[in-house]
């Protein structure tokens, strides 16, 4: 079983600015754990980070036959991308959306998910162990249907 791992813009900020929100581990770390999760579940995985739409829609894009499952957490892009959601819906391979923080408890704005319309989950409010748990629902879903 093999999953990507997408992160988005500006999480390559992580630990560097607004602690408060999302706490002080770096991206590096945050890579770090997804890398140990999926060692111990017997997952292989590629971890990506862009800033931008386009390159994220390409990853999303070369997941098809590469990967069986995606774990995408568009950042910002969450809020307005089309373009995700399309990349996610063509490859239709299962998804999970991952928040550090709780975007419903945040800016009205942040409440509209687009790529989750093409995602079986959406996990928020976890930080780094979101990921842990978006990882472990698409080991079973791919689990069941392999
Ligand atoms: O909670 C999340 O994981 C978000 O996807 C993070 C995005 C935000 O736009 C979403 O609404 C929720 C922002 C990522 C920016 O990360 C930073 C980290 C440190 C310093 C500045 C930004």
């Amino acid at each position: 079983m093999k999953l990507y791992v997408l992160n988005g813009p500006n999480l390559n900020m992580l630990g560097i600015r607004e602690p408060d929100i999302y706490g002080r581990q770096t991206l590096l770390d945050l890579e770090n754990y997804v890398r140990q999760v999926c060692e111990r579940e017997d997952i292989q995985v590629e971890i990506f980070q862009s800033n931008h739409e386009g390159v994220l829609v390409d990853i999303i894009q070369s997941a098809l036959g590469n990967a069986d499952g995606i774990v995408i957490n568009p950042a910002a892009y969450t809020h307005t991308s089309v373009a995700i959601l399309d990349a996610l819906k063509a490859v239709a391979l299962p998804a999970v959306e991952v928040h550090l923080s709780d975007i419903n408890q945040r800016e009205e704005f942040r409440r509209i998910s687009y790529p989750a319309m093409a995602c079986m989950a959406q996990v928020k409010g976890l930080g780094f162990a979101g990921y842990e748990k978006a990882i472990l629902m698409l080991k079973e879903h791919i689990g069941q249907k392999k």
